[in-house]
């Protein structure tokens, strides 16, 4: 599993379960979350992300957690070429280990009404 994680690196794994705690495998089996990733909760909701600003380590691996509260918003990073449909009433597991320093922007790429095009955040990865 350790090894078929880190290939993972760089793609994005959706995942439905309920709650998520520090190692715990979701309710659907889907992904297991081991006490080395850390877990970011992010909620989505029309036109913002809680939080829109996000620091990570280079090569920590984390678990980026979504719920969308009211529509299927998406996320979408271009530079890391990571996206995900974040759906409501669902969690949305992103695994990510980012591999180099610096900022990524990050948006809804789901268009999801008149403040749509604000809908964005960004991650900052430091050495
Ligand atoms: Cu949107």
């Amino acid at each position: 599993m350790d090894r078929a994680r880190r290939q993972l690196c760089f793609s994005l794994a959706c995942g439905v379960g309920a709650l998520l705690t520090g190692a715990a495998i979701d309710a659907q089996g889907v992904k297991e979350v081991t006490a080395k990733e850390r877990i970011i909760a992010i909620e989505a909701r029309k036109f913002v992300y809680t939080p829109n600003e996000i620091t990570l380590k280079k090569d920590e691996p984390v678990v980026l957690a979504f719920t969308a509260v009211d529509f299927i918003h998406g996320f979408f990073i271009p530079d890391m070429k990571i996206r995900a449909d974040l759906m409501p009433s669902q969690l949305t597991q992103v695994w990510l280990t980012p591999g180099q320093a610096g900022e990524y922007a990050f948006l809804c790429d789901n268009f999801c009404g008149s403040g749509h095009e604000q809908m964005g955040g960004k991650i900052i990865v430091t050495d």
